[in-house]
């Protein structure tokens, strides 16, 4: 799972990037060569560390999700402001854009737009995002065009009548992801990875003096939340930076002082996992406790091939308790003995939460 961030020079993405990362900073390299920066994130679930405690296994592996920053490649054709078809081209293969836009106030950076202005900002870039969208569905629908004179097949007709129906949409400047889709409809268009179609997560970069502010900083974008699968977060990025250059009893005093409940860098982890349609379940033996990664709809033995190919393979049966039984319990014994702890077969549908033991056999 991957999420790309997007945004004009100076909103802050390396800045949030490493603040994710928790790495000590990265500068973006001047003139150098072009690359993104691609970091693993562990997503935090308080649920894991219970368990963890709990249970008493040696180690925790959390899940992960991938964030990517793809300014590297673009640093020199985004001056203006807007951004080349190459970067838009990488972008295409995320399963969600993170759109960062400056709303702090920087005396010594200028914005290249001249102004101080998120509203205007993630409106710009959604433009650009539907411009490029529109373009693709133009030229393949003069393609189809083409082909179809010489040759109509059921499927191009499906296609053709498909990309007609996004077509005003994107005239009308409304992003795809508002878009009704049946299964069908979905699989025809997945290859196109249309950017107004994938879930987007807007990050408003605000000022640290305005952390207090932050519901009516939401507020100031909240159309965008009547949009399916897009979510506003404000953040400041540079304090969630150097919260996470801390070490964490400081990060809690920080915090405390700061009038923080948890790093504004935690929910943006646990926003991003949730719209990417993502849930957890949870494995443990003696050495340690694992929270894995699978789409909602999951079946148990899907789940297994997680873990291992073996194990889906030779899926017999999966031992279920679900977390918040297992915490009233406090032991596997108890939940065996309570019923709570039972046998499901390879349709079982995983829920979020779910602490699975799972038979097989090679
Ligand atoms: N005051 C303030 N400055 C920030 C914040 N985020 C980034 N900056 C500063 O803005 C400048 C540009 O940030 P950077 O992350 O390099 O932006 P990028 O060009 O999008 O990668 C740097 O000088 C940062 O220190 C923030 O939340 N508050
Ligand atoms: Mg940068």
């Amino acid at each position: 799972m991957k999420i790309g961030i997007v945004g004009f020079p100076f909103s802050g993405k390396t800045t949030l990037f490493n603040a994710l990362t928790g790495a000590s900073p990265i500068a973006d390299s001047a003139g150098g060569k072009k690359e993104a920066h691609h970091a693993m994130i562990k997503v935090p679930d308080p649920r894991l560390d219970r368990l963890h405690q709990i249970l008493g296994t040696k180690k925790k592996i959390a899940a992960t999700i991938e964030y990517v920053d793809l300014s590297g490649i673009s640093a020199d054709e985004q001056k203006k402001g807007s951004f080349s078809d190459q970067f838009l081209g990488q972008l295409r293969t995320v399963d969600a854009v993170l759109v960062i836009v400056r709303a702090f106030t920087h005396e010594l950076v200028a914005h290249p737009l001249g102004s101080i202005d998120p509203v205007r900002d993630l409106q710009l870039v959604q433009e650009e995002f539907i411009l490029s969208d529109l373009s693709i569905i133009e030229n393949r629908m003069h393609a189809l065009e083409r082909e179809m004179r010489a040759h109509k097949t059921d499927q191009d007709v499906r296609e053709y009548h498909l990309l007609e129906k996004f077509k005003p949409t994107l005239e009308n400047a409304q992003p795809l992801r508002g878009l009704e889709l049946t299964a069908d409809e979905e699989a025809i268009v997945r290859g196109y990875q249309f950017l107004t179609l994938k879930p987007h997560i807007l990050v408003v970069n605000i000022d640290e003096n305005d952390l207090t502010r932050e519901a009516e900083i939401a507020q100031m974008h909240s159309h965008w939340q009547n949009i399916p699968n897009t979510t506003v977060v404000p953040i400041s990025a540079e304090i969630e930076m150097e919260i996470g250059q801390l070490e964490p009893e400081e990060a809690a005093v920080f915090l405390q002082d700061a009038g923080l409940q948890q790093p504004a860098k935690d929910r943006l982890i646990r926003v991003s996992y949730q719209l990417l349609g993502l849930l957890s379940f949870f494995t443990w033996n003696e050495d340690e406790v694992r929270a894995w990664t699978i789409h909602r709809n999951t079946h148990a033995s899907q789940a297994a091939g997680k873990v291992h190919s073996d194990m889906e393979r030779g899926f017999i049966r999966a031992e279920v308790v679900h977390y918040d039984d297992f915490i009233v319990r406090g032991s596997i014994a108890k939940c065996r003995s309570d019923a709570v702890l039972r046998l499901e077969g390879k349709d079982y549908i995983v829920k979020d939460g779910d602490m699975i033991n799972f038979r097989f056999a090679v």
